[in-house]
């Protein structure tokens, strides 16, 4: 009698924990969670947990293969999309969120308005959990685009 009524408790825990497991929403938040950890880890490049304007300019310079001081679209994504070639509306997007005048290319004119809007509370300096914040909602957007397919950037030469 235990048994079997201990078995039904195993059986409603395992549907339980498959269920938590499968939820798609659960697991999207961790995927992105997953990318903006990536992406702190990646750009923080001085291990002081704080996002300097600094690091923001070896970023960019970091994107610029030709030197010329300014990112074209292209460089944008012959990096961005090197390990998951997958992303290019995701790569799309971020190219369009960092070129802030809208020229095409990613330089020094376009780095303030980007610093500022990853520094939330506008004291110039970017703290960890701002980093966080502001790469979350960005990335959400852009994964939400990317699932349903917009927008298409057409062709992505590499
Ligand atoms: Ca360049
Ligand atoms: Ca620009
Ligand atoms: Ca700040």
């Amino acid at each position: 009698m235990f048994t079997v009524r201990y078995m039904w408790l195993l059986v409603l825990c395992f549907y339980g924990y498959s269920l938590c497991q499968a939820d798609p929403a659960q697991i999207f938040l961790s995927h992105i969670d997953n990318a903006t950890n990536n992406l702190w880890t990646q750009l923080e490049t001085d291990s002081d947990h704080v996002f300097l304007r600094s690091d923001l300019e070896s970023f960019i310079h970091s994107y610029d293969t030709d030197n010329d001081t300014h990112v074209t679209r292209n460089e944008f994504y012959a990096h961005f999309l090197k390990d998951d070639p997958d992303l290019g509306s995701i790569a799309y997007g971020m190219f369009l969120e960092f070129d802030t005048n809208q020229d095409g290319l990613i330089d020094t004119k376009d780095l303030d308005s980007v610093y500022a809007r990853i520094d939330i509370n506008g004291d110039n300096r970017v703290e960890e959990a701002e980093f966080k914040q502001y790469f979350k909602s960005l990335l959400t957007i852009l994964y939400l685009m990317h699932i349903q397919g917009i927008p298409d950037p057409g062709p992505i030469v590499i």
